[in-house]
């Protein structure tokens, strides 16, 4: 197995600390007092969660299920909560990042402007390095002018090469990339897309297509096509994120700047609502922030 995503994430507990409070902490102080589940203190709970960007249709769950029922009590909030959340992460599926030796192993890396696509595949690119895979990232955001020479900047700091063709078509520089690998068997391929493109519409267009080059000339490849999202943007991020969900057949999903983020709980609405696991963390802007997520691990530190 390869050695980064079996690190523990030594910190996390620290990482999500803000989070806990939002989500845990706040909840509980409110509840944990109370004689029954009377409408006053069920609302009050609904409003707790959803200020702490859990979204209006999980937290309105949570709170339906403690209505009309007497087994819990409010004392109980704690664990009920701890055991919904760890619930979900696990419907969601393995927090266990896709890859295999001996075969091409190629990340789809998708998401809106500015949450860190490529930054995320620099951190990727210098962990495969570390473990010296053979490592090509491709320049697929074609878009924007200098998004090219950012990720140039990252491969060569991470020491991984580069497929780049100015202001061509995306899908034929993934097409590159993809026949390199295999005549000079590379194990990772990373590839960058575009945040932003004239409308929405073209840039799932141009995701599209990238996804069929892959499927019809890396067939036999493991892939991991990963959404990116800044925890900072929340719920808003979560809803505009949707799209892709039909566009690329989405299987996992990175979260950036959790480092100060009081929105981790967003994990756990992208688990419910998406019915992704987060995969990835970004806990800053350097080449070593990057953790590997694990779902236990991050309940632990929510309710430790
Ligand atoms: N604090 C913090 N900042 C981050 C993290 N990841 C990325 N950033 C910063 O977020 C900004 C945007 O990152 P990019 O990697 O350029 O984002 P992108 O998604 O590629 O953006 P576009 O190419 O414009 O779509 C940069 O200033 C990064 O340094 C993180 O985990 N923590
Ligand atoms: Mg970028």
């Amino acid at each position: 197995m390869f050695g980064f995503f079996k690190d523990k994430f030594n910190n996390l507990k620290q990482t999500v600390s803000n989070t806990a409070q939002m989500l845990v902490g706040n909840v509980v102080n409110s509840v944990e007092q109370e004689e029954e589940f009377s409408e006053f203190v069920l609302d009050d709970m609904e409003d707790l969660l959803i200020s702490a960007d859990l979204g209006v249709n999980y937290a309105s769950e949570l709170v339906d299920k403690l209505r009309n029922q007497n087994k819990i009590k409010p004392a109980d909030v704690k664990n009920y909560l701890k055991e919904e959340f760890r619930k979900t992460l696990q419907d969601a599926g393995s927090n266990q990042i896709n890859y295999q030796d001996g075969k091409l192993n190629i990340y789809f890396i998708c998401g809106v402007n500015g949450v860190g696509k490529t930054t995320l595949i620099g951190k990727l690119a210098y962990k495969f390095k570390q473990e010296n895979k053979r490592v090509i990232v491709a320049a697929g955001d074609t878009f924007r002018a200098a998004a090219e020479e950012q990720l140039d900047i990252w491969s060569k700091r991470a020491g991984a090469d580069i497929v780049r063709r100015d202001k061509a078509d995306p899908a034929s520089v993934v097409y590159e990339a993809i026949q390199k690998a295999k005549n000079e068997n590379y194990d990772v391929i990373l590839v960058d897309t575009a945040g932003r493109l004239q409308n929405k519409f073209n840039l799932m267009e141009e995701l599209a297509k990238i996804k069929s080059v892959i499927d019809k000339n890396a067939p036999e490849s493991l892939r991991e096509t990963m959404l990116v999202l800044d925890a900072n943007t929340g719920q808003n991020g979560l809803q505009q994120a949707k799209v892709f969900l039909e566009a690329v057949n989405l299987t996992s999903v990175a979260l950036t700047k959790l480092d100060g983020s009081a929105k981790g709980a967003i994990i756990l609405a992208v688990a419910k609502e998406m019915k992704l696991p987060v995969k990835l963390v970004g806990v800053g802007e350097k080449m070593e922030d990057l953790k590997a997520f694990n779902s236990e691990e991050f309940i632990e530190a929510l309710f430790g």
